[in-house]
């Protein structure tokens, strides 16, 4: 439990300091007062923190928690407990955050707490989005699972398998190395259907000359790691074997420019200049990179529409890809540390040169 919990919240757009705020996102808890569980609420006061669980999880929070935190168990109802410390605690205004409570619930917290209520989405995860160093070492195990398990799926990969079969093998391998599940689903696809960005593994057999596309992420103590390879098994369509060293010129752009300071729309257009050049932008239909942290996509994101600026010790993924309908596509993905002048690539994978696995006819 640090300072964090324990300072006035100041809302970003609506100025002004905020005498107390309710943390009900499960990662924003878990950020600020390291509990691991879900189902549980904090409320921040200038002078108290108070958690709010249910009696599956006070357990757990005693050893989670530290001493100065208040464990609240509610025995009506959450919002009834909630809205008993608003009164109890003599709060005249609360913050919540409006994304993490639904319209109804939202709608019902107004009613109990009779007292001003201001929503605060971002608040904490401003906070998130620059990393201390146990953050930073935690994403580094996390990043070292998906480097392994690149390493071992190379070898399983072979014709006659299909992509199921290859995220099944990915996902058991990083558990069994470390991983306490997978951040996201790990996508693999291949052949015609590496041309979907987001396609998911499918029962789809792999053959000789497919792209192969792997994106996939490990959690580690509670951070994600997320990575993309593209291999070709056997010799692939000479076109996809072209785009794929304009991706990795995209990625390489994208991170030695990436330091502290940048505007992530000058990175985002650093990133696109070789697909503008190429007259390929329309091809790139996604967003080129995201922060990761407790969660696998958090704020601030690379984008054309982004004002955010990179901050020293940010962990940001950079993640341009090529997709050709009917023929495949390319995507190369690695988490950067963001520094003050050169930053570090976390990812160790191999990337430079497209992996053809040697399969023959
Ligand atoms: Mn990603």
């Amino acid at each position: 439990m640090g300072d964090e919990a324990n300072r006035t919240f100041t809302e970003e757009n609506g100025g002004g300091k905020l005498p107390a705020m309710y943390v009900s996102n499960p990662k924003n808890v878990r950020y600020l007062c390291g509990f691991t569980g879900e189902d549980s609420s904090l409320i921040l006061t200038g002078d108290a923190v108070l958690f709010i669980t249910d009696s599956r999880y006070v357990e757990q929070a005693r050893e989670e928690l530290s001493d100065l935190i208040q464990i609240v168990c509610w025995n009506r109802s959450l919002l009834d407990e909630t809205a008993e410390i608003i009164r109890k605690h003599h709060i005249q205004e609360i913050g919540f955050e409006g994304s993490y409570l639904s319209y109804s619930h939202g709608e019902l917290f107004k009613s109990l707490a009779q007292i001003k209520t201001r929503i605060t989405d971002g608040c904490v995860e401003a906070f998130r989005a620059v990393k201390d160093e146990d953050e930073i070492c935690k994403t580094l195990e996390a990043v070292k699972i998906v480097d392994r398990t690149f390493m071992h799926i190379l070898n399983f990969i072979r014709p006659g398998i299909s992509e199921k079969q290859v995220a099944t093998e990915m996902e058991y391998f990083m558990k069994c190395i470390g991983s306490e599940g997978t951040p996201f689903e790990t996508l693999v696809v291949s052949g015609i259907r590496s041309a979907y960005p987001h396609g998911v593994a499918s029962e789809k057999m792999i053959e000789l000359g497919d792209m192969v596309i792997l994106d996939f992420g490990a959690t580690f103590q509670g951070y994600s790691s997320d990575m993309t390879r593209t291999i070709a098994v056997g010799k692939p369509d000479s076109r996809l074997s072209e785009i794929y060293d304009l991706v990795l010129e995209a990625e390489l752009a994208g991170v030695d420019a990436i330091c502290h300071g940048m505007k992530s729309k000058e990175l985002d257009s650093m990133i696109r200049s070789p697909f503008v050049r190429e007259n390929m932008n329309d091809r790139f239909n996604h967003g080129a990179g995201h922060s990761i942290g407790l969660d696998n996509h958090e704020a601030p994101y690379i984008s054309y529409r982004s004002e955010d600026e990179f901050v020293e010790n940010m962990i940001m993924t950079v993640e341009p890809g090529l997709y050709l309908p009917g023929l495949g596509g390319v995507r190369i993905e690695d988490d950067v540390l963001v520094r003050k002048e050169k930053s570090l690539v976390l990812t160790g994978s191999p990337k430079k040169d497209l992996i053809q696995l040697p399969f023959y006819e």
